[in-house]
């Protein structure tokens, strides 16, 4: 009786903290102009036009998959893409199946990794001859879709929990299914479904990104129109060594398993061969989020998606910041090695593969983003004892000021920045300004992983 008795105790704690861990994964939906398997990239003069088309989307959801026990994934839509600008979800069941080859391996190192079966089941059709086209075209009677229809049952799920759509292609599923409930008449319910909403698009890629834009200026939309070039291993910024054809043979395509021997070796142009992953930052944006590196919510906060700035005109629009492609560059030796250890976990065991180092700063074990207040001349310690590493790798530190996020402009040096622990005094002329500063943990593994936390300082007058 006893011993029964304590199973069901364990079971609930079990339950509680697998529920905890999963409500904490942020919710995406992936909306991709995802081509053939077997895409022909669209400089080559031969082929069929259902063939031919950008393979960087297959780059991008190579990546996505690996990273898939990190998100609470909500749908893949498959959107009008390649040059007959048809929507085939079947593109997407492809890259699925062989998916499926490599998930058993990839619980190995974390059961959050989704079954193939449910990703096949929020696998939705699209709209065929949307790209590129106007939005007068594209949304109204007539044009709804297997996708826009699951979206609207998806949006009237009560749960208020923000969800991300991360658009690699046009944006008409999420447009006319918007337009639908707004036929509807329920202002509060819209209200409701809009403040839920958060939108990362990867340019306009068809007229309904404007129309969204301008039909729902409350709702939260990225426009990343040029940044994501930094992305591009010969991308400004980028070290071409860390994403060139050769990075790419030894790390993804050669003895990394099925999913890796399918990631195309260029983008649109056969010519360059190499890592040309233009819609991924809309999913590290949000991914950066839960790392502990930055806060989606802070859009100007910058992380490995990038970093944004208010448009001037549209209340809730958001665009490139100043720095453009090199906000998404900076980050290029964290994140590609980080890719590369989690294409290791397709094809290798827990024991025998990198796992990212723990960075814990003031004893406090969540990614949550740590706020102080601190004084002008105030002396501050911020201390990551307590960081470590689970394959028993060792750590070292680095703490730095991030000075693109911050509003204080003048100079913070920090004497003994690869240290544990970090002492610095607020400057004088710091007033009422914000400071960040990210703190790095970096394992000795191979690849070295990192880990990071950041720490906002609100400086009083
Ligand atoms: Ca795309
Ligand atoms: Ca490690």
């Amino acid at each position: 009786m006893k011993i029964i008795a304590w199973f069901f105790v364990l079971f609930i704690f079990s339950y509680q903290v697998f529920c905890q861990g999963s409500s904490h994964r942020p919710r995406v939906v992936i909306s991709s102009d995802f081509p053939p398997i077997d895409v022909i990239p669209g400089t080559l003069n031969y082929g069929a036009p259902e063939k031919k088309s950008d393979p960087d989307d297959i780059q991008s959801m190579i990546r996505f998959l690996v990273y898939s026990n990190d998100f609470e994934i909500l749908g893949l839509i498959a959107a009008s893409g390649t040059l007959a600008n048809i929507a085939n979800k079947q593109n997407i069941f492809d890259i699925l199946d062989v998916y499926d080859k490599v998930d058993d391996n990839l619980r190995r190192h974390d059961p959050a990794y989704p079954l193939p079966d449910d990703l096949r089941k929020i696998t939705k059709q699209g709209l065929s001859g949307t790209y590129a086209t106007p939005w007068k075209e594209i949304i109204g009677e007539g044009k709804d879709s297997e996708a826009s229809d699951y979206l609207i049952d998806l949006l009237r799920q009560p749960n208020p929990a923000p969800i991300w759509f991360c658009f690699w292609g046009g944006t008409q599923e999420l447009a006319q299914a918007l337009w639908r409930i707004k036929q509807q008449n329920d202002e509060k319910q819209l209200m409701n479904i809009i403040s839920k909403i958060r939108i990362f698009m990867i340019a306009q890629q068809d007229g309904t990104g404007q129309w969204l834009i301008d039909n729902f200026p409350d709702m939260l939309i990225l426009v990343m129109q040029n940044a994501y070039k930094g992305f591009f291993y010969y991308g400004l910024g980028a070290d071409p060594k860390l994403g060139d054809s050769a990075w790419v043979s030894k790390h993804i395509r050669n003895n990394h398993g099925p999913l890796g021997g399918i990631y195309p070796e260029s983008g649109w142009d056969h010519t360059k061969k190499g890592v040309i992953e233009g819609d991924t930052p809309s999913f590290l944006y949000v991914l950066s989020g839960a790392m502990g590196l930055s806060d989606p919510e802070k859009h100007w906060y910058g992380g490995w998606g990038g970093s944004f700035k208010a448009d001037s005109l549209k209340k809730n629009l958001w665009v490139d910041s100043d720095r453009g492609p090199k906000a998404i560059s900076e980050w290029q030796y964290s994140r590609q090695n980080d890719f590369e250890a989690r294409m290791d976990r397709c094809v290798k065991i827990p024991s025998r593969s990198n796992h990212n180092p723990i960075a814990i700063i003031s004893k406090k074990t969540t990614k949550d983003i740590i706020h102080i207040d601190a004084n002008p001349g105030q002396q501050l310690s911020l201390d990551a004892l307590g960081s470590h590493d689970p394959d028993g790798n060792s750590i070292s530190y680095s703490w730095t000021y991030y000075v693109d996020a911050s509003t204080y402009s003048g100079l913070l040096n920090f004497t003994h920045s690869k240290k544990s622990k970090l002492s610095f005094t607020v400057p004088k002329d710091a007033a009422g300004s914000i400071i960040h500063i990210i703190l790095e943990v970096k394992d000795n593994g191979r690849p070295r992983l990192s880990s990071f936390r950041r720490v906002v300082v609100r400086v009083g007058q």
